[in-house]
């Protein structure tokens, strides 16, 4: 009974629900669709179309990552039941593969500079996406894999992403960490039989938890080599280390359900001998039910919740076009072209307030651009100033003349020790600065920013009511804007497509300021250590040994303090002369991010404008071609109010079932 299919449907039942749901909300966003159709509102459309299409879309990403062999790839083949990503006893997978549902198995590379996809079966994956151990420096010209399945669980749209090994590549750490940015739920696989190291261990304080990833599930794995009489004792002190960690003085969330004890080796041949009793004694099943019960529920409603949202602004807007639509009509033409006329200088008023919005926007982020350069800038004087202590004092193996190599080895080793210890050092110190100064900063000036814009949209919407009272006979409509706030509802109208970084947009309007730094920030953190990494020394090892040897030709043993003196001198040089571009390139990083915020309110303005312009325009045709036509679009105002209350309470009954 314990049989892995029965757990595992519990779970499943959770993510049919969502699918439902998610069913639900685009028959919604479809209805609204034909609504603003049949008003002609053309830009409403084109959102819905969007907004249905991005809620079809939206998958549940599942990262696993730990260090290289802990069975990452072994685990996802335990899920698909067969041996498809390619699980060997040496550092294995070297590009991310992302598993989806595909009615055949087969697999798709994407190539690192763009070129044509290709396709293979996935009986050929080992050829592309494995690390050639002889040469393990060599790139794969792929840049990542799909690998579509016919797998249950990734039908519910669920994506299984398996990584490279952390701690072996540092580039292809940094891939891995780029990831995680995108990650709806983090798998952290470890190894029974070396319950999690100091490596492990500092990757997940410093690395993984700075980026809000505590969510995450821990699947210690190769239970299977413990000896049955040590289980307990293993269990205990395994689940010990992960609880007890904290980060910052805060002890580490981790429930204990949210950590596995797996024989991912032993579910995987279970699976293929087609032996259900070997895969339910795996542990396996456990963790399959906690990740589906998870996502469907605690993922799910962030999901739903957002569109749902968005889509009672567009009610609202498509409500309010209804009722000036049927006070347009009550107007004789002639009535109905002077009010239009009356209502021009408004209407160059709302063009006049969408320009000074713009403007207004680009000089907020270039402030911060340059703030967050100044910022930088000073981080790296910093650095430079600290540089040459700090390799005076760094703890090395190397000593010179303490071991018999020639004098040119000795310097090198230690001049390749020094450096790689520095480089670490500014890695470490750019990730402390990122959020220790960098965080705040755009906190402070994205609440600026958005204040400032608040208000300036709030005039933008009166004026666009404002035209609309002119034109329909200077009507005070009452009507219930939700009063939500008026960024969320200018980006609504968008269908949430147009940004960059969906997330950035639509949690900025929805959150404020804080929220949405607190969005982008893993991948600012990303960029900066990205950046950083070309700031180290590595790059200028060739120029720091030939300037040790050149000075130092002299007895070694007194030489020490002087290499570390000079190395520590030439590398804040190097800092120094890098710094401004660098900066500039940190600066850039966040104003691009801004800028397409910026753009998209901008869209979401001249969509308003246009809307506004349109339906007048198509009053006055209806009122043109007589009062035959008149009588029928009449009859369909009438229609349009009754489906519009429709559709709200089925969306408002949605939102609050998801809400739960
Ligand atoms: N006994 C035992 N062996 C396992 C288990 N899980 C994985 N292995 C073996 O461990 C080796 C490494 O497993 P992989 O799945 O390739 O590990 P990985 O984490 O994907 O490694 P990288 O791709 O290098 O990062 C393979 O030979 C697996 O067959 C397990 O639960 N028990
Ligand atoms: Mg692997």
């Amino acid at each position: 009974m314990n049989d892995k299919k029965e757990i595992t449907n519990m779970g499943n039942n959770d993510l049919a629900r969502f699918k439902a749901r998610k069913q639900e909300l685009i028959e919604v966003i479809q209805r609204l669709r034909k609504v603003a159709a049949d008003l002609g509102d053309t830009a409403a459309v084109t959102a819905m179309d969007a907004l249905a299409a991005k809620v079809d879309r939206d998958v549940f990403k599942v990262v696993f990552l730990g260090q290289f062999r802990r069975g990452k790839s072994t685990v996802i083949n335990s899920e698909l039941g067969r041996e498809v990503l390619p699980a060997f006893a040496v550092p294995t997978t070297e590009i991310p593969i992302e598993v989806r549902y595909g009615e055949e198995p087969y697999a798709v590379l994407h190539p690192r500079d763009g070129g044509a996809q290709v396709r293979i079966p996935v009986e050929q994956l080992a050829a592309h996406v494995v690390i050639d151990n002889e040469q393990p420096e060599r790139k794969s010209r792929f840049e990542r894999c799909e690998v579509y399945y016919p797998l249950p669980l990734c039908e519910n749209g669920v994506e299984l992403v398996d990584t490279a090994g952390t701690d072996d590549d540092e580039e292809r750490e940094r891939v891995t960490f780029e990831y995680l940015t995108q990650a709806d739920a983090c798998v952290y696989v470890l190894d029974c039989t070396q319950p999690m190291g100091i490596n492990e261990r500092d990757f997940l304080v410093d690395r993984l938890l700075p980026l809000g990833q505590e969510d995450m599930f821990f699947v210690y794995n190769r239970i299977n080599l413990v000896p049955e009489e040590e289980r307990d004792r293993v269990i205990e002190v395994a689940t010990a280390r992960v609880t007890r960690i904290s980060a910052d003085g805060r002890p580490l969330r981790v429930k204990p359900e949210r950590i596995f004890f797996l024989d991912a080796k032993g579910a995987l041949d279970g699976c293929t001998a087609a032996d259900p009793q070997a895969v339910a004694v795996s542990g396996l099943p456990e963790f399959d039910r906690a990740l589906r019960t998870f996502l469907a529920q605690e993922r799910g409603r962030a999901k739903l919740l957002g569109p749902a949202r968005e889509l009672r602004y567009k009610v609202q807007d498509a409500r309010r076009m209804v009722a000036d639509r049927q006070a347009m009509y009550h107007q004789s033409l002639e009535e109905l072209e002077a009010n239009y006329e009356a209502a021009q200088p408004q209407l160059e008023l709302l063009e006049q307030q969408r320009r000074t919005i713009a403007g207004s926007l680009a000089m907020q982020i270039t402030a911060i651009e340059q703030d967050v350069e100044a910022a930088a800038r000073s981080l790296f004087a910093t650095l430079a100033e600290e540089c040459p202590q700090f390799t005076l004092q760094a703890e090395l193996e190397h000593k010179l003349g303490a071991n018999p190599l020639t004098h040119k080895q000795q310097v090198e080793a230690v001049v390749e020790e020094l450096a790689e210890v520095v480089d670490q050092w500014i890695k470490d110190r750019a990730f402390t600065w990122t959020q220790d100064t960098l965080a705040p900063l755009l906190e402070e000036s994205t609440a600026k920013l958005h204040e400032g814009v608040s208000t300036d949209l709030e005039h933008f919407l009166d004026t666009a009511h404002k035209v609309m009272d002119t034109v329909s006979g200077n009507r005070k409509l009452s009507m219930d804007d939700g009063a939500g706030p008026p960024l969320e509802r200018v980006l609504a109208g968008l269908g949430g497509t147009v940004l960059l970084d969906p997330g950035l947009g639509a949690i900025g309007a929805r959150f404020g300021a804080g929220e949405m730094v607190r969005a982008v920030f893993p991948q600012l953190a990303v960029l900066v250590i990205g950046l950083m990494v070309g700031l180290g020394p590595l790059g200028i090892m060739a120029a720091l040994t030939a300037t040790a040897l050149l000075l130092f030709p002299g007895r070694l043993e007194r030489m020490t303090n002087k290499v570390r003196e000079k190395v520590g001198e030439e590398i804040a040089d190097g800092i120094r002369s890098q710094a401004p571009d660098t900066a500039r390139e940190i600066a850039c990083g966040v104003g691009e991010r801004l800028r397409a915020l910026a753009d998209a309110v901008d869209t979401g303005l001249e969509a308003r404008a246009a809307s506004v312009r349109q339906q007048i325009e198509a009053a006055l045709h209806d009122k043109r071609v007589g009062q035959k036509t008149i009588d029928e679009q009449q009859k369909l105002m009438l229609r349009l109010a009754q489906t519009l209350n429709e559709i709200e309470a089925a969306r408002s009954g949605l939102e609050d079932a998801v809400r739960g």
